[in-house]
Formats: structure tokens, sequence, C-alpha cells
């Protein structure tokens, strides 16, 4: 294990993207901003009908999608390695699969795979490639795990009383549709083959990202974990069941422990640079870029990595709050890393 780590216990520094069709929502839907979670949760959040949430995923055209820029701006910055949402909670692929139509490829005007020109990107600028990947929430795939979330205040339309009615007497689910299917059916026939393609078809992975494992069996995770073995150097995190510490790295989510918290384990701390991982048009609440380098300093100091967030716009460019941020990170690093 030590040797597999060598890099990752090296690099310190990391950059995260969230990114798909979400970031068309931005936060709002039907006129109404988003009170509560990131921005990415919007369907969950807001309860979209999978057809509503279909039809504004075909008008997916992120026209300015920049690999190279991204890779070029996380390596300016000082970043060593990039984790790109490969597929969140909403179930969107970003990338060519055969297991479902619901991806960029089939169903987007954009047409195309975006993980794969990414991929080529990061080997340019030298940056190892991770993919997240939500295994267990998939909210259209049929089958795929709903976490249970109310509707808040602030949905006006559609009512959220009967919506929340509903949800409870369907755990959570609010299309028919997301039944469809058993949850081990949407393991086997979606989940596993996706994480089988992303291990084989775009060269090296550093690292495998899972996320909310729900209640996930523990033979349902070991099929994930046999798939792993196609790239045997990989790093995975902590996420692909709970609760047995399994996986290469703890990740604490959006702040850096204490010294006494630590245990002796790889972690890495990801964090946002404002409220939300997904884009949100109206979230304004960045931190500065003193802030992000305090916490930079503040992990490695302690031994942790940090992933920075970025929650690129629906034309697939960086907002420029975050592109501002991540140069002033790389101007300070400059000064004061050997590297
Ligand atoms: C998850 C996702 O639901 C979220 O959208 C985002 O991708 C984030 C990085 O991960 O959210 C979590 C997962 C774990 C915790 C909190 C939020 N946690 O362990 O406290």
């Amino acid at each position: 294990k030590d040797k597999r780590m060598e890099w990752w216990r090296e690099a310190r520094f990391g950059m995260f993207v969230h990114f798909g069709t979400y970031a068309q929502w931005g936060g709002v839907y039907h006129g109404h901003e988003q009170a509560h979670g990131g921005a990415e949760w919007i369907m969950n959040r807001a309860k979209i009908p999978i057809q509503e949430y279909i039809d504004t995923a075909k008008n997916f055209n992120p026209v300015n999608y920049n690999p190279d820029a991204w890779a070029k701006m996380a390596k300016d910055a000082g970043m060593k390695y990039l984790v790109v949402t490969t597929k969140h909670h909403d179930g969107f692929a970003l990338f060519n699969t055969k297991a479902s139509n619901w991806n960029a490829v089939t169903v987007s005007t954009y047409g195309r795979d975006l993980i794969a020109p990414l991929a080529v990107a990061c080997k340019k600028y030298g940056i190892k490639l991770g993919f997240y990947y939500s295994q267990s929430q998939d909210w259209v795939n049929p089958g795929g795990a709903v976490a249970r979330k109310p509707m808040k205040e602030g949905w006006a339309n559609p009512d959220s009383t009967q919506i929340d009615a509903y949800t409870a007497q369907h755990k959570g689910h609010w299309d028919a549709l997301q039944q469809t299917k058993t949850f081990d059916e949407y393991i086997n026939d979606v989940a596993v083959p996706q994480v089988k393609e992303l291990l084989t078809n775009y060269g090296e992975i550093a690292v495998f990202w899972w996320d909310t494992p729900m209640d996930i069996s523990n033979a349902e995770a070991q099929k994930f974990k046999e798939v792993l073995k196609l790239q045997p150097q990989i790093i995975t995190n902590d996420r692909l069941k709970r609760p047995n510490f399994s996986g290469d790295t703890k990740t604490p989510e959006q702040k850096i422990p204490d010294r006494s918290e630590l245990d002796g384990e790889d972690w890495e701390s990801c964090m946002t640079m404002n409220t939300s991982w997904g884009y949100k048009s109206w979230d304004d609440d960045w931190k500065s870029s003193q802030d992000l380098i305090r916490n930079l300093i503040n992990s490695s100091s302690k031994g942790g990595n940090y992933l920075l967030n970025i929650g690129p716009k629906p034309d697939g460019s960086f907002p420029q709050e975050s592109i501002d941020r991540l140069q002033k990170i790389g101007a300070w690093m400059k000064v004061n890393s050997e590297a």
C-alpha cells in the first residue's frame, strides 16, 4: 500500500470538478432559488420529474468545454491531480456508455464523451486523473437509490406538502419510473458495467472516488472491488460502503480535521470555493484566496490532501471567481514551493 500511496502522499493538492446537466439549472427551479443543499442536488431537492429533467439535459451543450484549459489551470495552481464527476447522483454519465442511454453522448445536443478528452489533457500536463462515481444513488436509472430529502419552503410550485407525503410513502422516490427495477438490478445492469467501462476506456486512472453508499450490501460492494482489480495501482476513498473503513483514504468534508482527530490513516479534505459543489448561479458566498491558501497549508501541515472544487458553468467554462482564486493560489505556490 505504501508504494501505491507514494505519489498521493506527495501530491497534497488536487482539483475536484462537479459537472453535469445540473449545471444547466444553476440552483434555480421554475424561478425559485434552491434553499438547501448543493446545486447538484436540485433534481432531488425540487423533486423534478424524470421526463422534465431529461428534456433539459437534451439542451446540455457545453460549447466552451476546454479540458486542456481545465488541466492547465489545475497545473498552474500547483495541483497534482484532478477528480471529475463521471456520474453524480442524477445518474447522468459524462462518458460513452453502453449500460444506459442516460449519458451525454446519447441524450445531449453536445453528443460527445467529455471524459476522453479530459484524460488526454491531464496526461499532457502531468495531472493524475481521478473519477468520482455515484455508485448507489441514481435518480434516473431505474432501481438506483434515492436519499430521502424533504422539499423545503421556497418551492411554491409544485406543492411541497403533497410531494413530501408521496415520497414518505415511496422511500424517498418521487417519480414512479425510479422503482421499475430493483437496486440489485441497477447495480448489475448499470453501475458495475459503467465502472468497468471507466476503468477500461480511459487509460490509467489514479483515484476512484465513491460517494453516498446508502445501504449497499457487502455482496454488491464486492462486485465493485472485483472491477477495481482492472487497475491495481488505483487509490480509492472510504465511501464505497459504510460504516466500516474500507478504501485507502478518509474523506472529511468541508473541513480540515484537528490534529486530535487524526488516526494515522491517509485523508483528504474536499471543499468548495462557495457553498455549492455544482454550479449555483446565485451563490456569491466565495471564500477569499487567502482562506483557500490557509486551508491548503493547514491540511498539508497535518499530512493531508486538499481537494478543492470547481463547479463549471453550463457552457463548460469555469466561473470567473474560481479562475481568479486558482490564479492567486498559483502565484502563491510559485513563490513558496520548491518544485
Ligand atoms: C456528497 C454528495 O452528495 C455531494 O453532492 C457532493 O458530491 C459531495 C462531495 O459528496 O455529499 C456528502 C457526502 C458525505 C458527507 C457529506 C456530504 N459526509 O460524510 O459528511
